[in-house]
């Protein structure tokens, strides 16, 4: 499948609660979750898109722009609680823009309250906690339309268009796939 997996843009205002006194830190890193996640989808087999929009300096349009090039069949983003808001910003206007895309959140936001961060936006499916092999798995069931019951470590809205009925299965063993020695 095509996937876009984004990590949103905030300001170092928003970042720090609207905090003035704090607009000068903005200690940028590079987010490691979204790129293992692009490369242990590539290696099996996916079309991955990875873009760090905080890195890059772009803004929503230019990734509605980024989007539109690459018509991924699924959108996902990272999310920590402070830029959960433009996660939402983003998710509604591919929403409507592109209908087709399936939008899925991960990341520290819906890992901790999982029904709450449904509940409060478009998106249709979480992923809680580490993400690899429960977003091949999820892949895989969207892409055959089998029962998303049948994978662990997600939350998502039953029925069709998204209504508020929420299910979830989080059991979901740790990723065992790196080992330090
Ligand atoms: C390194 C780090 C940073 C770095 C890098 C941030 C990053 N996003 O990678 C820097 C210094 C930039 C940073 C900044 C901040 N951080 Co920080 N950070 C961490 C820390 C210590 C490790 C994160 C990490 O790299 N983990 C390793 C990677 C591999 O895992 P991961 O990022 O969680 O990704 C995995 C899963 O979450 C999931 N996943 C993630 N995204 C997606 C997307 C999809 C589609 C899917 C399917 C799955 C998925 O799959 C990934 C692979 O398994 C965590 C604490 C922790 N132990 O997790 C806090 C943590 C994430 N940070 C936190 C906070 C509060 C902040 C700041 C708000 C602090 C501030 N005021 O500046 C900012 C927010 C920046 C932002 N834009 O969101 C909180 C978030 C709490 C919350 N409710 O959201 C945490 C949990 C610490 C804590 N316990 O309070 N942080």
């Amino acid at each position: 499948m095509k996937v876009f997996i984004l990590y949103p843009p905030i300001s170092a205002l928003e970042r720090h609660n609207n905090i003035p006194s704090y607009r000068g830190i903005n200690n940028l890193m590079i987010p490691p979750g979204i790129f293992y996640l692009a490369a242990f989808l590539r290696e099996h087999g996916h079309t991955v898109e990875v873009v760090d929009a905080e890195a890059r300096n772009l803004d929503v349009d230019n990734i509605l722009d980024m989007i539109a090039q690459f018509v991924p069949d699924v959108l996902g983003i990272s999310a920590t609680t402070v830029v959960f808001h433009r996660a939402v910003e983003i998710a509604e206007r591919v929403k409507e823009a592109f209908p087709q895309i399936t939008l899925v959140i991960g990341g520290a936001h819906v890992s901790a309250i999982p029904q709450q961060a449904l509940e409060t936006s478009p998106f249709p499916i979480g992923v809680i906690g580490e993400g690899e092999i429960t977003f091949l798995e999820l892949l895989a069931a969207l892409k055959d339309g089998t029962n998303l019951a049948n994978v662990q470590g997600i939350v998502f809205k039953i029925g069709k268009g998204g209504d508020r009925s929420d299910a979830s299965n989080f059991s979901r063993p740790l990723f065992l796939g790196v080992f330090v020695s």
